[in-house]
């Protein structure tokens, strides 16, 4: 039961996901002259689709496009995983997902901390996507037992922060003065530090393995690198980012544009180079924060998501060897070729069951109960606008997209792969708890949303194999 005295954890996520934002533009003023940019093409596209806005303010989409934000941290130990997932459940977070990137040339793995259900989702629909670092793969041992050390000997989390979370756990809340010192506290580990826990030897040699090691190893903790906003267009968006003096990614990652949006389509402007001090107040630079945008579309079920990795390696098979300077429009090119063998139609994608669906009873379909003139089975529901149903929107992530960011802000160095299998064991370990299945969610939001419907029209829809 929730006491009232204690704030929600949704109220919690909302404040700090709002704090984390301001703390992040006062840190990197172009996030700032991004979300002002994403704010006037997303009213652009609003006011040029008033169909669109219709379909998000029916989804309860509109009120949280604002708010809508993701974040990325990068942890350096199994401890600080572990303490970072008590943090989030204080913001009503929970680990979703595995994400694995070594095999991208990327060292780590990953989850991304969200609410779990819709109502959650829409009050505040905040996410982090957290790595963990995978020192196994650094090649040298001494190195690798270096960075071991130095983050061993690291706190991430102020006191505060750690009696809070706690306190949380003890009282199974927290009240609004203790939810208050909470974000100020849990914002500290976000913040930027331009003072690096290490020498300059240290940090080229940590770079010399991986420019991601020298990030997570080399400073006092685990900066937030990029806050992500909501676009409607990314397509307008990638082409306007230049003339605001954005450096844009080459091309944009995920699914090709599309009548109607599937998944995550994102792109980013590349990590900017930032003074830094190393130990014994030597200068340098180092370059971790960026910004990035997404537009998000429809969530796929197991057969949906299988079809798009299966065009998606297609994709990037055809384009294999193809010349630097010819790749992204290469890239683009092909990705549309592959990508016309995905149904671009809503009827399409429910009937082949490659998308999950939220159902509603409409005006019509009460109508007809109260005349007694209701369709026998969900097709004929469907087909008459006595039932209405639209995509639900993906709030997950995609591993091939997210090793396209990360490497468009590592330069060309590191494209190596890394041999090692995926360890989702280890990192549920260093969690301490298993990762949620995300089509888990998805099927379950899908079949309530059904079952709801049949409990209104006083009907059973468990034959139509959906719920
Ligand atoms: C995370 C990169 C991945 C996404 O949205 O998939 C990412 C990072 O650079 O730490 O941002
Ligand atoms: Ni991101």
């Amino acid at each position: 039961m929730q006491n009232d005295a204690f704030v929600s954890p949704e109220q919690i996520r909302a404040r700090f996901s709002q704090a984390l934002s301001a703390m992040y533009q006062a840190e990197v003023p172009l996030y700032g002259e991004l979300l002002a940019l994403v704010a006037t093409l997303n009213r652009q596209t609003l006011a040029a689709n008033p169909q669109l806005a219709e379909q998000l303010r029916q989804a309860g989409e509109l009120d949280r496009l604002n708010e809508e934000r993701h974040g990325a941290i990068r942890l350096g130990s199994a401890a600080e995983l572990a303490t970072m997932a008590r943090l989030f459940a204080v913001l009503g977070m929970q680990p979703v997902g595995y994400y694995d990137l070594a095999d991208a040339g990327v060292p780590v793995h990953a989850t991304a901390f969200r609410p779990l259900n819709e109502d959650a989702l829409r009050l505040s629909p905040f996410r982090v996507f957290t790595s963990l670092l995978r020192l196994e793969l650094i090649g040298d041992p001494a190195l690798r037992q270096q960075a071991e050390q130095i983050l061993a000997g690291r706190q991430i989390f102020t006191p505060g922060a750690l009696a809070l979370i706690e306190r949380f756990e003890r009282q199974g809340g927290l009240t609004e003065q203790e939810a208050q010192a909470f974000i100020e506290q849990a914002l500290e580990t976000f913040r930027w530090h331009s003072q690096a826990g290490v020498s300059a030897a240290v940090y080229q040699q940590l770079q010399g393995q991986h420019r991601l090691i020298a990030d997570v190893v080399a400073f006092k903790g685990p900066h937030i690198n990029h806050l992500t906003p909501r676009i409607l267009d990314i397509d307008a968006a990638q082409a306007a980012m230049p003339r605001h003096g954005m450096a844009a990614k080459e091309w944009v990652e995920g699914p090709p544009p599309r009548r109607h949006p599937i998944l995550l389509r994102q792109t980013s402007f590349k990590a900017l180079d930032e003074a830094v001090q190393f130990s014994c107040a030597s200068p340098g630079q180092h370059s971790a924060r960026f910004g990035e945008i997404e537009q998000r579309g429809a969530a796929l079920t197991a057969k949906g998501r299988a079809l798009y990795d299966q065009l998606l390696q297609a994709t990037r098979e055809r384009c294999t060897g193809v010349a630097k300077h010819d790749y992204a429009q290469c890239y683009a090119e092909t990705l549309a070729q592959c990508f016309a063998d995905f149904p671009d139609d809503l009827e399409m994608l429910r009937r082949q069951g490659l998308a999950f669906f939220r159902y509603r009873v409409t005006e019509a379909g009460r109508a007809a109960q109260a005349a007694g003139s209701l369709a026998g089975d969900l097709e004929a529901l469907l087909k008459t606008g006595q039932l209405a149903c639209e995509p639900l929107v993906y709030e997950d992530f995609l591993p091939v997209s997210a090793a396209g960011i990360f490497q468009s802000n590592l330069g060309d160095a590191n494209r190596e792969r890394y041999r090692q299998d995926a360890n989702r064991t280890e990192f549920e370990q260093a969690l301490g708890r298993p990762v949620q299945d995300e089509l888990a969610l998805y099927a379950d939001y899908q079949s309530r949303s059904l079952q709801a419907c049949a409990r209104e029209l006083g009907m059973d829809f468990a034959e139509a194999g959906l719920a």
